[in-house]
């Protein structure tokens, strides 16, 4: 039997460190805890909830629908708590994941407002350096940074210059922003984007939206649930929880046809129209070959662009507005909770359109473009994230023989089934490069991941391994399988975060693994049954 001792016999301070105390860190405390070992998390936010810790931008809302974002592993946790609308909104997630925190006592693992720096395998340990200078020994070594973690502030020059106030979404303060009667810019039109300029306009004297890309946003057609409903949910709970782990996304929801082939013209527009109606991400369930098929996409696409038209009064302001350079999913769908494009309709509100008319500088009195300079109060950066790798690799993580895994993953990350890196035993990668990630509904893939550890660990105990790491030639081909399955797809098409392609420098591949929930889980399976196929254990 392997296991960790205390330090004085020679050994290591805890069993496993977990970096990160959001969905991902407080499940893999909790089980790592049941089976036994002693935990250290570190956390550099004041409280628990990750993601929902720090998006409190205005109208920050999940885009899954509650019943399938938590989690699914306790049943009293699930009778316990009941979500108030069909999209939950942020301080309604941090409530639900302090809540869970609370009722299994995860507080007292975790170390808050303590950045974990620098981890290092040497003497067949791991030695975790954090912020304040603390250095623990450790057997594993767990992220769980998030993939949408670490946020992207674009380089635009003089950006210091700027007099007023300037905010990033995923750092928003918990005091809030006073935006009223302010003029405000809101640069970037993705996700947050989105889900942010409606609410602005409602409080600004005058919004500025500063788009490069425009994108296709569903309606999501948000509403209270009633107890009926709720009712309904937690009756089939186990079925649609199963439906969800054996999905393509994580997801429990049916496609509507496998593709418009064979389909006449007016059943295309019903079913797109009624999966419109149902709205959320049912309407990407429509045709199960959108993502594959460029026929099927376009016809997808079109019926999306249409939809905008109808929405925005100034045919040159809807043109802008309507997404012509990417086929519709081939990055991340967002979705319109309160009247996004009809909000270009209001006088108070402008479209910047900086593809025509880059930025050129930040200014003392707000934004210049090669147009016009646009005069700010304050400047929301909604420009997203250094998504998948960025938290992991602000780490200087080290493995094996010195190798450092920034310098490792230089044109790409390069993991076997996103759950580990050969050189770097014992370390495990929740939700990393490689697995479905950002490409599911995330608390599902979490727990699956956070199982396929647990499980992992308690079998090394039992068989006395003390080390587990991939075999190179096992990720070689993983990220093979990961980067074929992708060309097969649109996600080429478009210039996204999946690929890099968001932050300057940072190499082009694409970085989850597109093949589904399902193909995912049930190779974790195979590798399991076969001995863990593909791992060296020693
Ligand atoms: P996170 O929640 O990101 O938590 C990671 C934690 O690690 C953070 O608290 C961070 O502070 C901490 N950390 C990072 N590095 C260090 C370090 N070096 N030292 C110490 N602590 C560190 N997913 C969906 O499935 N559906 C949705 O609708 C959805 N909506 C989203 C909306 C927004 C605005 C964003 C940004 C993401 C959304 N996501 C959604 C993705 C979301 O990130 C995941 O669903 C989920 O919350 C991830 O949980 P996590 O614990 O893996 O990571
Ligand atoms: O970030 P993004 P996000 N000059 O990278 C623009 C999840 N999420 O925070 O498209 C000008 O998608 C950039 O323009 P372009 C979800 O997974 C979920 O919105 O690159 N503009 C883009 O418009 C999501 O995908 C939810 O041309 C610049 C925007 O900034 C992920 O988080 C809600 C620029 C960034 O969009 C990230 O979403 C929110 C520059 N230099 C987030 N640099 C829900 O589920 C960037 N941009 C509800």
């Amino acid at each position: 039997m392997c296991g960790s001792v205390s330090n004085d016999a020679g050994g290591t301070d805890v069993d496993a460190v977990v970096v990160g105390a959001g969905f991902s860190g407080l499940y893999m405390s909790h089980r790592l805890r049941e089976l036994g070992l002693s935990v250290r998390v570190y956390e550099k936010a004041p409280d628990v909830g990750g993601t929902w810790y720090w998006n409190r931008y205005p109208g920050a809302r999940c885009d899954s629908e509650s019943h399938i974002y938590c989690y699914s592993f306790s049943e009293e946790i699930r009778r316990e708590w009941q979500w108030t609308e069909r999209y939950p909104e942020q301080p309604e997630i941090l409530d639900y994941l302090r809540f869970v925190a609370d009722r299994l006592d995860l507080r007292r693992l975790i170390e808050f407002e303590t950045e974990v720096e620098s981890a290092e395998f040497d003497d067949g340990n791991w030695t975790v350096t954090t912020d304040d200078g603390e250095t623990v020994d450790s057997q594993f070594f767990i992220s769980a940074v998030g993939c949408l973690s670490e946020p992207y502030v674009p380089e635009f020059e003089n950006r210091d210059a700027f007099d007023g106030e300037w905010y990033h979404t995923a750092r928003w303060p918990r005091e809030g922003v006073d935006l009223d009667g302010k003029r405000v810019g809101v640069i970037g039109t993705g996700s947050t984007g989105i889900q942010l300029v409606p609410e602005v306009a409602e409080r600004a004297a005058h919004l500025t939206v500063f788009q490069r890309t425009p994108n296709y946003a569903v309606p999501a057609r948000n509403r209270p649930l009633s107890d009926d409903e709720w009712a309904e949910i937690t009756d089939n709970y186990d079925e649609i929880w199963e439906d969800a782990r054996f999905s393509w996304l994580g997801m429990p929801f049916e496609m509507k046809h496998a593709t418009t082939a064979g389909l006449s013209d007016e059943e295309i527009e019903a079913a797109l129209e009624e999966r419109w109606q149902e709205g959320g991400f049912r309407f990407l369930h429509t045709f199960e070959d959108t993502l594959f098929n460029p026929e099927t996409n376009e016809i997808v696409s079109e019926f999306l662009r249409e939809k905008i038209r109808e929405r925005v009064e100034d045919p040159e302001t809807a043109e802008k507005l309507v997404p012509t350079d990417h086929p519709y999913g081939s990055k991340r769908p967002p979705m319109d909770y309160n009247g996004y494009y009809e909000t270009f309709n209001r006088e108070d509100v402008t479209l910047a359109d900086v593809d025509e008319n880059p930025i050129t500088e930040f200014a003392p009195e707000g934004i210049r473009t090669t147009a016009s300079l646009y005069e700010l109060d304050t400047v929301i950066f909604a420009t997203g994230f250094d998504a998948m790798t960025g938290a992991l690799m602000a780490m200087d993580i080290r493995g094996r023989d010195g190798s450092v895994l920034s310098e490792e993953w230089a044109d790409g990350p390069r993991t076997y089934l996103g759950l580990g890196v050969d050189g770097f035993p014992n370390l495990f990668t929740i939700t990393g490069p490689q697995s479905p990630a950002v490409l599911s509904n995330m608390p599902v893939s979490i727990e699956q991941h956070v199982d396929w550890i647990a499980d992992c660990i308690e079998y090394m105990r039992a068989e006395g391994y003390e080390y587990i790491e991939p075999r190179p030639e096992a990720a070689e081909r993983w990220v093979s399988q990961t980067n074929a399955l992708a060309d097969q797809m649109l996600f080429s098409e478009a210039e996204s975060w999946y690929r890099g392609a968001n932050v300057p420098g940072k190499p082009r591949v694409f970085t989850p693994f597109p093949g589904g929930v399902e193909t995912y889980r049930r190779e974790c399976e195979r590798v399991v049954e076969n001995g863990y196929e593909g791992f060296e254990l020693s």
